[in-house]
């Protein structure tokens, strides 16, 4: 079954500078989570679970991992109209130039929405973890009789300055917004929420950047110029004119848009209850079948690991980690708070001596990896120290780049024997 009504847009990044080095190669709905996903499929997997089934990508660059995920993954019935597409930033005879921002990427594409039918366009971001039913918010969107729906979450003050907020009446419409307010104004910014929510500090309401929108208001608000941001025009200037109601969301959600949010969102999936539940039959998170081998574990103690197929690992101790597919560790080495992103393919001994390689891809002998993210098919030595932590400068190099005291080695970036980070 599909719904319908609905067309979903994915926000799939724009410059992607708050993931670099993640997104030096790559389009940011390309940045591989959680061992073995890609951030696309999360957003993909809950239109899938709602039975909404027509999405865009819309994406800042067009890389050939995105492509090459999305066509080698999401297959629909040659009779439904079942679709996931990409659309980049392109060069039209109206406009030469990138997506200026979030409500500019919809209005760029407008003429690729309008040729399906629909009646709400719902509007994702594309670097969120969470799981949610948004045939939920769809019904409190018709309920409430609303043009514009919001999804929102009570946040703290602490993360008050990087989110919308808002202010609503005792009918969740939204009277007032305020994108990303400045510290000094959250005295004046607090919320109608919950008891609870007030006990637990969480004083504001915060946008999901979850929007729906009805048709014919999008069609509308996109041909009125001048306007490049969801969060810092459209929303703002809809409030009052349009009906735009807050719709707040219970469960786990967070953003992962910067190196520090998007490493501890992927060693959180290894706490033994995980916020961000991917054991369960009812909200499967959807990617790439592989067709891996079982991984094959020699001599390791694990320790909160999680542990992606296809791996080989003959380390001493893995703790707190996420090991992707296909990685390779040496013996005797230790890997504690990592996010190994893993391999994109084995090297065949053939290969190995035919190009005369000397480090082979994944972790080498007797190292010591802790707080660091490996992008895919990076290749460390032997006895490499690799000692992550706030003593660590900002710092960039052809093969790693430290932020926030996590070192991310980079994609393909060779370290050589007995390097010390
Ligand atoms: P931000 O996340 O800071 O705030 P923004 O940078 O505009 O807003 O990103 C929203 C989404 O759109 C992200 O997934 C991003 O990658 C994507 N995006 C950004 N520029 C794009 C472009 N040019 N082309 C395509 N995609 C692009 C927003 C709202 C806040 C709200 C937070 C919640 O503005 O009000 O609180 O989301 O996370
Ligand atoms: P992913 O696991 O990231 O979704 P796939 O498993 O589908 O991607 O494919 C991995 C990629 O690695 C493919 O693009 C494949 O062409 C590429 N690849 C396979 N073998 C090699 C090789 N020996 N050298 C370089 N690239 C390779």
């Amino acid at each position: 079954m599909i719904n319908d009504k609905v067309l979903s847009i994915i926000l799939g990044g724009g410059q992607g500078s708050r993931l670099y080095p993640l997104t030096e190669s790559r389009s940011k709905p390309a940045v591989p989570i959680a061992g073995k996903y890609r951030l696309v499929d999360i957003p993909i997997s809950n239109c899938i679970n709602s039975n909404i089934k027509r999405m865009y990508v819309l994406t800042q660059f067009n890389s050939a991992s995105l492509n090459k995920h999305i066509k080698n993954t999401y297959h629909f019935s040659f009779f439904s109209s079942a679709f996931v597409d990409v659309l980049a930033a392109e060069q039209t005879i109206h406009s030469d130039e990138w997506f200026q921002g979030t409500a500019d990427a919809v209005r760029q594409s407008m003429h690729h929405f309008l040729q399906h039918d629909f009646e709400y366009a719902l509007i994702l971001s594309g670097d969120q973890l969470y799981q949610m039913d948004f045939n939920k918010m769809i019904e409190a969107h018709e309920q409430s009789g609303a043009e514009i729906s919001i999804a929102t979450q009570p946040v703290n003050a602490k993360d008050a300055t990087s989110f919308g907020i808002m202010k609503t009446d005792e009918n969740n419409v939204i009277t007032s917004f305020i994108e990303k307010p400045d510290a000094s104004l959250l005295p004046e910014w607090e919320s109608n929420v919950s008891k609870a929510m007030q006990n637990s500090g969480r004083l504001y309401l915060a946008s999901m950047g979850i929007y729906i929108f009805n048709k014919d208001l999008l069609v509308k608000l996109m041909k009125e110029p001048g306007t490049v941001d969801f969060g810092k025009e459209i929303i703002p200037n809809a409030i009052g004119k349009h009906k735009t109601v807050s719709y707040q969301f219970e469960g786990y959600w967070t953003d992962i848009g910067n190196i520090d949010s998007f490493f501890e969102a992927n060693l959180g999936l290894t706490d033994s209850i995980p916020q961000f539940n991917l054991y369960d039959n009812n909200k499967r998170i959807y990617t790439n079948a592989r067709i891996l081998p079982t991984s094959k574990v020699s001599g390791t103690l694990l320790d909160k690991t999680v542990i992606a197929e296809g791996c080989l690992v003959h380390a001493a101790k893995i703790e707190r980690s996420v090991i992707g597919i296909r990685s390779r560790i040496g013996s005797e080495s230790t890997v504690i708070n990592c996010y190994m992103m893993g391999n994109d393919f084995y090297e065949s001994l053939e290969e190995i001596e035919e190009k005369k390689i000397k480090i082979f891809m994944g972790i080498g002998e007797r190292c010591f990896i802790k707080n660091v993210i490996l992008d895919k098919n990076c290749r460390i030595g032997d006895d490499v120290r690799i000692n992550g932590g706030k003593q660590l400068k900002d710092v960039e190099t052809d093969s790693y780049f430290v932020k926030d005291g996590i070192v991310v080695v980079k994609k393909d970036a060779v370290i050589p024997s007995k390097t010390i980070i």
